[in-house]
């Protein structure tokens, strides 16, 4: 059937004649949907213009703003295929991930200039780099245009795309292994507003929603754009790295309802001296990407007023599946499934579990799952399993139908031959006073057996006594699972969208 995503974001508000409401909010300029709406058709216009055709990649590396938000929904309207790439890597690999996907055409903003140039230089199939303020001179002998080329040229149609062609693909490594290409199709994009959006979001077109995650994330690609915009709501786009203090600033300022982060982003706001009104506009805060432990829902909730919705999505499902509900949040648990998806907790033959309690892998069916990744056989199969889409994360169901998050099934760790499950020590660790963050990884002894350690980054001006918190975990766990060591850091090593990598940790912790 005919359906093109892009329209359905935009076309649809105008034509059912909301094109004057407020679609985008940058510090430089607002938006209507009738101007952001212009703005797609004249990009689209231009990446044809420049030779890019229907289901061609076009990779985008570019800065929060109306530029990298009409990039991609340009290419989308074109029925060419955006591809927004993480901001945060070397030129090696953004030159790894180009190649991969064999994009024609890379959007770069200026900040991103020297690493995009060098990437090109390990493409040859990009025949042309879009430059958003960056200097042609960066990109010897490339072919080049200047980004207002793509937003002064004639306006265009959508492409007749149908529900299954393809509309974005977004590369995902975890926080180990090799980048891959989930490639997703334009109704998965109006199925993840139909879902999560409206459904457990409850979004309204007066919402401004404001996100932490850029839109290079699907967590942020849905918050920042597919959400808002599926019921003409407004977003709040920021160009630069977050910090408590920005953010704040940028909140206050343009007093979002619905706010989106990450727990490392929650903890940092907790730990700063922000002011304790700083959320008072925000409706629902939303947290994703690691399990948030219940001390941050109860620290936020008691200092800013506000409760944090914790939700796990996939950058194979394009958002969250699973996920509390706002007034009936259950600190600590990972909620119920989103309507329109089903979950399963499978044992290691794949054989699903009922009984209450008893960990498993989590599995995952509904409307937005990936049709695979790019050119990776083996690993599509090992990952998209029919209807099912396994996540590697180790979870186990509670008495009350919520779900509780014990870790990526590769982070869990044995002591003593019992499973421990990092999440639930690094809950405890967090509750005592002096730590800010934590992660629990498993180190060998002086013999050689593995035992959990515990990596802790101290809240400002305060200093962790190994020991004393040693003995505050085997007071509120079950003793097998205390750490063994406590190692105090400045800041734990995390991917650009804040999950901590424990591989990274497991190296340090052993040198
Ligand atoms: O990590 C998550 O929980 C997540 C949520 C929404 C979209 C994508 C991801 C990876």
């Amino acid at each position: 059937m005919g359906f093109n995503a892009a329209d359905y974001l935009l076309d649809r508000h105008v034509r059912n004649g909301d094109g004057s409401r407020t679609a985008v909010v940058t510090p430089a300029r607002t938006l209507t949907y009738a101007e952001l709406a212009d703005a797609v058709h004249r990009v689209a216009g231009g990446l044809t213009a420049i030779g890019v055709r229907p289901e061609e990649r076009v990779m985008l590396c570019m800065v929060d703003g109306v530029e990298l938000l009409t990039g991609i929904l340009g290419a989308m309207y074109a029925g060419a295929v955006p591809v927004p790439v993480s901001t945060m890597v070397t030129g090696a690999e953004l030159g790894k991930v180009l190649a991969d996907s064999r994009a024609r055409v890379l959007c770069v903003s200026a900040e991103f200039a020297a690493a995009a140039s060098e990437a090109v230089g390990r493409a040859p199939e990009v025949a042309a780099v879009v430059l958003d303020r960056a200097d042609p001179a960066d990109f010897p002998g490339v072919h080049t245009h200047d980004w207002s080329e793509l937003s002064t040229s004639d306006p265009v149609l959508p492409f007749d795309t149908w529900e299954d062609s393809p509309a974005l693909w977004l590369y995902t490594s975890g926080t180990t292994g090799e980048p891959k290409g989930a490639m997703h199709r334009h109704a998965s994009v109006r199925a993840v507003c139909e879902t999560y959006g409206s459904q457990v979001l409850g979004i309204r077109p007066g919402d401004r929603c404001f996100s932490v995650a850029k839109l290079f994330f699907a967590y942020g690609i849905g918050n920042s754009a597919f959400f808002p915009l599926s019921v003409g709501a407004s977003v709040v786009l920021e160009a630069g790295r977050p910090s408590p203090q920005s953010v704040a600033e940028r909140v206050r300022a343009e007093r979002p309802t619905l706010f989106f982060g990450v727990p490392t982003f929650y903890a940092a706001l907790l730990a700063s001296d922000i002011p304790d009104d700083t959320f008072v506009s925000v409706r629902q805060a939303v947290s994703a990407g690691e399990p948030l432990p219940s001390v941050l829902f109860e620290r936020f909730l008691a200092r800013f007023g506000v409760e944090i919705l914790d939700g796990i999505g996939s950058t194979e499902a394009l958002h969250i599946f699973l996920s509390n509900r706002p007034g009936a949040v259950v600190p600590g648990t990972t909620g119920t499934a989103v309507p329109g998806y089903e979950v399963e907790i499978r044992d290691a033959l794949g054989v699903p579990i009922d009984a209450v309690g008893e960990p498993g892998e989590l599995f995952v069916r509904g409307p937005s799952t990936a049709f695979g990744y790019w050119s990776r056989y083996e690993t599509s199969k090992r990952v998209f399993q029919g209807e099912w889409l396994r996540t590697g994360d180790s979870y186990v169901r509670n008495a009350d139908g919520t779900y509780t998050c014990l870790g990526r099934f590769n982070d869990m760790l044995k002591a003593g031959g019992i499973w421990v499950s990092p999440a639930e020590v690094e809950q405890r660790l967090l509750q005592h006073p002096d730590v800010a963050e934590a992660a629990l990884v498993a180190a060998p002894d002086a013999d050689g057996i593995d035992k959990p350690v515990a990596c802790v980054v101290p809240v400002a001006g305060r200093v962790v006594e190994p020991g004393a918190l040693i003995e505050f975990c085997r007071e509120g766990l079950a003793s097998f699972k205390r750490p063994r060591a406590v190692v105090a850091v400045a800041e734990l090593p995390k991917t650009a969208t804040g999950k901590i990598r424990r591989n990274v940790i497991r190296e340090q912790v052993r040198d």
